[in-house]
């Protein structure tokens, strides 16, 4: 029977006691009290085996293993950094949860200076029974109703409100204002809330009422009030205790140890939910039969069974029900049992609290018994004391053991020796309790020596915790929305894509006629693709793109075999004369040619030159302008073949004969055209950006002939130099023109290529930091620096695998002064201008493809772009966004992009080979 132990009795016979039930009061009576309170002792080894067992699930579950099923939850509550002591301004904090059947609402007010506190006006509000276990609409209507009840009677100043949430249950949060309720506890069990994200309920909840304007910025679990309500003071608060009617705590834990986090590094507050640790070969041994009465009895039975041995909701039961058993035994109250004492709930914290208070007295004991109907003897007034201290000791000392796993954990997360740390502690037991606190106290010094910890009493609850977390939220909000606004203007829409991709078909048009178009469309006299008849050893030179390079082109019938070198060009020598670079040019030819022992062979030779020429022949190029950071002067106008032609003169030791010079688009073209026939358009994305596809010849003004077909460079970099593109140019693509060498040229690549990216960034960083938003609002001096943010960057940055991790190291390396939300904000920026440039070349390819399919009046074409450039190769994004972009505005295009191996090099080696190959036929 005594295994049923009380319950069994307490329902069929529940005011009889063992005299009046004629039952022998047993004589061994102290026996049986020791055998009672026994079970309440917990020893030293078992408070160490909870302690290890707890932090063993901690770290499981911060490892995210799903099985076992952790203990605990660990949970990312998105708070990063505990207070600066910066946060001002008025909120309103709603707490639900933390006080049981109380709702309180609170007006905070920051003063932003430390050590400066405002009271917070507050009102508290009893939620009945029937809500608590209700509809959760009802619940949360309830809310709203209190809000505007404060509200009402509180009168405020300012329209729009900002609202923290203190939640103080289980939630998965995916962000500082998204969070869903994973379980109900604490005697809360509503229905149609559990899953769902109770911020959107709270904020439907007031649109429904809509008496006032508030945003719910913030949702913030009791345990994070407490600790970011501490004042920063000589220790950082980086734990958070709260034994309430629940219990829990939460600690600042490296951000990368928590695996759900994906890498971030920085530190994140975790909430452990300690109630739910069940870890029966910990917790088995101290679990007696009145916890599982209790848990049996109560709203979740087999749910935070830990919790219900130190929850103020559960305190009180357990004494009742240990007081239920003694009198039942005939060892308390002379075996009465009154209805009062019979019923669940009727001994509360405060009741345990003061009862076992030596300060409180007899009396007072006697006077909490009387009200239960109970006519206790001075002896059962001792035995009553001794159960609630029994009861409530085991629950401190529990608590402390929990308290010292949190501890461990965070001494191993910050790889200390000891660990100096204030612990911020709330929550009634600790108000009401005498010695709570202090057992706790000794049970971690106890199990965590290496711990020098200091407790700091929350001074309200949280409230002002909850403030200052609802400060920082509602600054991140205010600066994403800055960031949007920076950033709307680079989101281009279908719209917006296809009205540059038909004023791009209408420039290309008017350019062809010889019409006044910022697209040149140049003539390229390249008529036709390979025909893999080619054959022969031709060098080749690409000029014009991030490297210089020699090449060794060898065509034969097992394919292409290329020998190639780089060279670097000083900018010095591309910002010099113009005979110097072409002298430089061919000191690397003959240094090529010794290397690879081919001094004195004098092989036809193509010249790669990535500049707007206007090519009267095949080996004929008419230098219209330089790009790209390219400014040798006396080159412009000039025949860029006869000024390579007068270097290798004036250099004598060489023969060289310079057969073809071809744009890097038309070289790649060719290049990918070796492989593939259907490719009859060259992209680059690199340095700069510019595309070539072979035209109708009857088109091409200017050009005799009208059958077959010509390739076309379209120097579509100068797309929008006549102003056409201003609808999309930004204040950033404004100062990148003005800032370099030739402003008012090559909009459409400044907006697109390598060169100018990183640059752009630089811009909206600067900007974004001017305006608060990044590195707290102070002026980086690096980031002053042109070009210091390189392109490349884009493509580490974006890169999916490695995102946080790779933009603060990145970022710590230039200096940057980074918090994870600068981080994160410095990756949107970076996608924002890729996506653009990505978008704005896609839209490009659409007009070409459409002309082309136009052009042949087909329903339908096939057609392959040769691509090349850093960018596009290296960007992990680039390649996939243009192609998207290219199916959604010409879907009546099968396109194809081949990345060209080889580069240019071998493009200009084929021109020149087929420049041969038609060359021999005209002799023979
Ligand atoms: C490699 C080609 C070269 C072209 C370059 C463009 O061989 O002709 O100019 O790509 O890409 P970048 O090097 O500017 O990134
Ligand atoms: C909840 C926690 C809360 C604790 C203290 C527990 O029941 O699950 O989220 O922090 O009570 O209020
Ligand atoms: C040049 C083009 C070249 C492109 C890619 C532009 O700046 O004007 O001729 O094709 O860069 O390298």
């Amino acid at each position: 029977m005594d295994f049923l132990g009380p319950v069994g009795l307490l329902h069929e016979e529940k005011t009889l006691g063992c005299s009046q039930k004629g039952l022998p009061c047993p004589s061994n009576s102290s026996e049986l009290v020791q055998k009672c309170l026994q079970q309440f002792k917990v020893t030293g080894a078992q408070l160490q085996q909870i302690q290890a067992s707890l932090l063993a699930s901690m770290e499981q579950a911060l490892k995210e293993r799903a099985s076992p099923v952790p203990a605990v939850q660990m949970l990312p509550t998105y708070v990063r950094s505990t207070p600066h002591g910066t946060e001002q301004g008025d909120f309103i904090v709603l707490e639900l949860g933390a006080k049981g059947a109380s709702l309180r609402v609170l007006w905070v007010t920051l003063t932003g200076t430390e050590g400066h506190r405002v009271v917070p006006r507050s009102q508290e509000f009893v939620i009945p029974q029937e809500v608590m276990l209700g509809p959760g609409q009802q619940l949360f209507d309830f809310a709203a109703h209190c809000l505007a009840e404060f509200l009402d009677t509180h009168p405020v100043s300012s329209q729009s409100l900002q609202l923290g949430f203190s939640f103080s249950f289980p939630c998965h949060q995916t962000g500082l204002d998204r969070s869903t309720l994973i379980s109900w506890t604490k005697g809360f069990r509503c229905s149609g809330v559990e899953g769902q994200d109770v911020v959107q309920l709270l904020r439907d909840a007031i649109q429904r009422l809509g008496a006032y304007n508030i945003d719910v910025v913030a949702v913030v679990n009791d345990t994070v009030g407490t600790m970011m309500g501490c004042e920063p003071g000589v220790r950082p608060c980086e734990v958070g205790l709260v034994v309430d009617t629940g219990t829990n705590a939460c600690y600042m834990e490296e951000a990368q140890h928590v695996a759900v986090l994906d890498n971030d590094r920085g530190r994140m507050c975790v909430s452990v939910e300690w109630g739910s640790f069940s870890d029966n070969g910990a917790l088995g041994p101290v679990l007696t039969t009145f916890d599982h009465a209790l848990d049996h009895e109560s709203l979740n039975p087999g749910d935070q069974r830990f919790e219900k041995m130190i929850g103020g909701l559960y305190l009180g039961e357990l004494v009742r029900l240990v007081l239920v058993h003694l009198a039942h035994h005939g060892v308390l109250f002379g075996g009465y049992t009154s209805p009062a004492l019979l019923s669940q709930g009727s001994i509360l914290l405060e009741h345990v609290a003061e009862m076992e208070d030596p300060s409180a007295g007899v009396a007072r004991v006697h006077a909490i018994l009387q009200d239960l109907g109970l006519s206790p003897e001075a002896s059962d007034i001792e035995l009553v004391q001794h159960v609630c201290e029994a009861v409530c000791t085991r629950a401190a000392q529990l608590c402390g053991a929990a308290l010292a796993a949190v501890l461990s954990r965070l001494q191993r997360s910050r790889e200390h020796q000891t660990l100096q740390v204030a612990v911020a502690t709330g929550g009634q037991v600790f108000e009401q309790h005498p010695r709570f606190s202090s057992i706790l106290q000794d049970t971690v010094m106890l199990l965590a020596p290496q711990c020098d910890v200091s407790f700091v009493p929350s001074v309200d609850g949280g409230g002002q915790g909850v403030a200052m977390v609802t400060a920082v939220a509602a600054r991140l909000a205010a600066h994403q929305l800055l960031l949007e606004e920076t950033l709307a203007p680079f989101r281009l829409n279908r719209k917006q894509l296809a009205a540059v991709q038909a004023q791009m078909q209408e420039a290309m048009a008017r350019g062809l006629r010889g019409e006044a178009s910022s697209l040149r469309m140049l003539p390229t006299y390249v008529r036709a693709t390979p025909n893999g008849s080619e054959r022969g050893d031709f060098l080749a030179l690409d000029l014009g793109g991030t490297n210089f390079r020699v090449l060794l082109v060898r065509v034969a019938t097992g394919g292409v075999q290329i020998t190639s070198q780089v060279y670097s060009i000083p900018e010095c020598v591309a910002q010099g004369s113009g005979q110097q670079l072409f002298d430089h040019i061919v000191d690397c030819i003959v240094d090529f040619q010794d290397k690879q022992g081919l001094s004195g062979q004098s092989l036809p030779l193509g010249f790669t030159f990535s500049f707007p020429c206007r090519q009267i022949g095949l080996d004929q190029g008419i230098l219209l302008n330089w790009t790209k950071g390219f400014n040798a002067s006396d080159c412009e106008g000039q025949d860029v073949v006869y000024l390579l032609r007068e270097a290798i003169r004036r250099r004598q030791a060489v023969e060289l004969k310079v057969v073809a010079i071809v744009n890097d688009t038309v070289g790649t073209m060719m290049s990918c055209g070796y492989e593939d026939p259907h490719c009859e358009i060259g992209l680059i994305v690199g340095t700069g950006t510019n595309a070539c596809y072979m035209e109708e010849l009857r088109n091409v003004a200017g050009v005799a002939g009208d059958s077959g077909h010509m390739c076309i460079n379209m120097e579509w970099g100068a797309f929008g130099d006549d102003g056409s593109l201003g609808m999309l140019s930004t204040r950033f693509d404004a100062s990148v023109d003005q800032m370099s060498i030739n402003p008012g040229k090559q909009r459409f690549e400044k907006m697109i290529s390598g060169m100018y990216l990183g640059e752009i960034v630089r811009h909206i960083l600067l900007h974004l930091t001017s305006l608060g938003v990044l590195f707290r609002g102070q002026q980086i001096q690096c980031l002053q620096t042109r070009d210091i943010f390189k392109t490349k960057f884009l493509s580490e940055i974006e890169s999916d695998s490695l995102a946080l991790r790779q933009v603060r190291a990145i970022l710590e390396d230039l200096g940057l002064p980074l918090t994870s939300d600068d981080a994160q904000m410095v990756l949107e920026v970076c996608q924002a201008v890729s996506q653009r440039a990505a978008q704005l070349c896609g839209a490009g390819v659409a007009a070409v493809v459409e002309r082309i399919r136009e052009n042949r009046g087909l329903e339908e074409l096939t057609v392959s772009v040769g691509v090349d450039g850093t960018l596009y190769k290296l960007h992990p994004h680039f390649s996939s966004l243009v192609a998207a972009t290219v199916r959604e505005l010409a879907p009546r295009c099968a396109v194809t992009f081949l990345q060209s191996e080889d580069g240019s090099g071998k493009g200009a080696a084929l021109v020149t080979a087929v420049a041969c190959r038609l060359a021999q036929k005209i002799r023979v």
